[in-house]
């Protein structure tokens, strides 16, 4: 029996919708969603299984323009995740169509390895009509050779099964890369971190989301198999704060609690998580925070 395995790259813009599609096909969520933009800042792999083949799905950072040592690093790990993969899937935003985001990306595609095999995914059909998608798939295709077009919606599951058939009938012939349990690379610290900072940025507004990180300091094992979780919210300015605590602390209570909701349930069993917010005014200029995300340094070097 052949067995196959490979990476698959989700490449597209900032809340294309790359994050939701690997939860899908990985069947569980292994990266954080949400409504706003540059949600996902590191790559976070996934594993799924089709039929023989094993896929390991890189969700990637949005594609943008950036501007800080962040978005540069983020950027510089979504193509990253691209040039090291076996097959790259565009997403591209059905209802926005062909943005100038989109174009960018499309002139920089033959930047990739010359072995690497690119497929379209037109994303969220859900909520556009059949017509602007054929037009939209032709402009697309018009403008960079796709291996292949799937129509799908990520959130709804249209499509998605066809397009993972299609990725794990085209992946190298080879062994497993991670052990048949194994559903994403990411240590459970950063995992908890990361759900963390999902109820932060679904709940805070404007720019603060982006001008905080949340670390896990300490996760100690309890006799009664419960965990204690220790994490600390990074902010770069004292105002952020207060904003974050909340009136008599009722933000950050209600942040903590939808984290450790959620971590009970991924981890299925009790959690004891404690959240602690210190006001970091260069945070976003020291490298241990960026190993912490799983960014490199380096890359947000202009
Ligand atoms: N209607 C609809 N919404 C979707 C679909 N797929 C994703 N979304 C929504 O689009 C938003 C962004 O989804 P994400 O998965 O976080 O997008 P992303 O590409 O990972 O975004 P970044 O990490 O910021 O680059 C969320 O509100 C999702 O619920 C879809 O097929 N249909
Ligand atoms: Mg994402």
């Amino acid at each position: 029996m052949t067995t196959r395995a490979g990476f698959v790259a989700l490449i597209g813009e900032p809340n294309a919708g790359k994050s939701t599609l690997t939860n899908r096909m990985v069947g569980a969520k292994v990266s954080i969603v949400t409504h706003k933009v540059q949600t996902t800042r590191a790559r976070i792999r996934g594993v799924a299984l089709e039929g023989t083949a094993q896929i390991v799905f890189v969700d990637t950072p949005g594609l943008f323009q950036p501007r800080r040592r962040l978005d540069r690093a983020m950027v510089a790990a979504a193509r990253g995740g691209a040039a090291d993969a076996d097959i790259v899937v565009l997403l591209v935003e059905a209802h926005r169509g062909m943005t100038a985001g989109v174009k960018t990306i499309l002139d920089r595609l033959p930047d990739l390895p010359k072995t690497a095999r690119v497929a379209l995914a037109i994303n969220k059909i859900d909520r556009t009509q059949a017509e602007t998608l054929l037009s939209l798939s032709k402009a697309l295709n018009d403008a960079y050779p796709f291996e292949r077009t799937f129509m799908i919606s990520a959130e709804k599951g249209h499509g998605t099964e066809d397009l993972k058939a299609w990725l794990g009938a085209e992946l190298p012939e080879g062994p497993r890369l991670y052990p048949e349990d194994q559903i994403a690379d990411l240590p459970l610290r950063m995992i908890a971190a990361e759900m963390t900072r999902e109820k932060l940025t679904l709940r805070l507004h404007q720019e603060l989301p982006y001008q905080l990180t949340v670390e896990t300091e300490s996760w100690q094992e309890r006799d009664d198999g419960s965990a204690r979780i220790d994490q600390v919210i990074y902010v770069a300015r004292d105002g952020h704060k207060g904003i974050v605590l909340g009136h008599k602390g009722e933000t950050v209570k209600a942040i903590s609690k939808a984290a450790r909701e959620e971590l009970e349930e991924f981890l299925g069993r009790k959690i004891h998580l404690f959240m602690q917010v210190k006001v970091r005014e260069k945070w976003l200029e020291e490298a241990e925070r960026y190993s912490e995300m799983g960014l490199d340094f380096k890359d947000g070097n202009s």
